[in-house]
């Protein structure tokens, strides 16, 4: 079975780093190591850029090699519509996850155009909403 795309967006790689009462204490590393024990012996690509030209790659690099995407966009979420239609050719599931509850914020973090694109929304549940998207995806894989 052909690898899941974890792919995440600008500044996430400051995990656990900053603004913990939103997003917790955990790194990126430690949601990849999460990511890859709930996915078992399913493989994994677990990716984090600040560039969306390099997000807009590794999409395309998915359509290409993965079987399916978990994609936490942060900012680029709300802006790009070069993202959404890298995604909108993937043609495998798609799950779009944020940390913190993106609907409890400022309106500007309210429309998110990879919501137009995605299978499924995680948004609120922290870093475990990462192993929740991992299981759920093994799950539409499977169905
Ligand atoms: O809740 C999420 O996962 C977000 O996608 C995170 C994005 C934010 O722009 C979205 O609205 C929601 C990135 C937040 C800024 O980056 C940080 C990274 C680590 C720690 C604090 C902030």
């Amino acid at each position: 079975m052909k690898p899941i795309y974890i792919l995440n967006g600008p500044n996430l790689n400051r995990l656990g780093k900053r603004e913990p009462h939103i997003y917790g204490t955990t790194t990126l590393a430690e949601v990849e190591a999460s990511c890859r024990a709930a996915a078992g012996e399913h493989s994994v690509v677990f990716r984090q850029t600040n560039s969306e030209e390099t997000l807009i790659n590794l999409v395309h690099e998915a359509i290409d090699e993965g079987s399916g995407i978990i994609i936490n966009p942060a900012a680029f979420t709300f802006t790009s519509l070069a993202l959404l239609d890298a995604l909108k050719m993937f043609e495998g599931p798609v799950i779009e996850i944020h940390i913190s509850n993106i609907h409890k914020r400022e309106p500007i973090y309210h429309r998110s155009y990879v919501s137009m694109r995605a299978d499924a929304v995680i948004a609120g549940l922290g870093v475990y909403g990462y192993e929740a998207a991992v299981l759920s995806l093994l799950r539409l894989l499977r169905a």
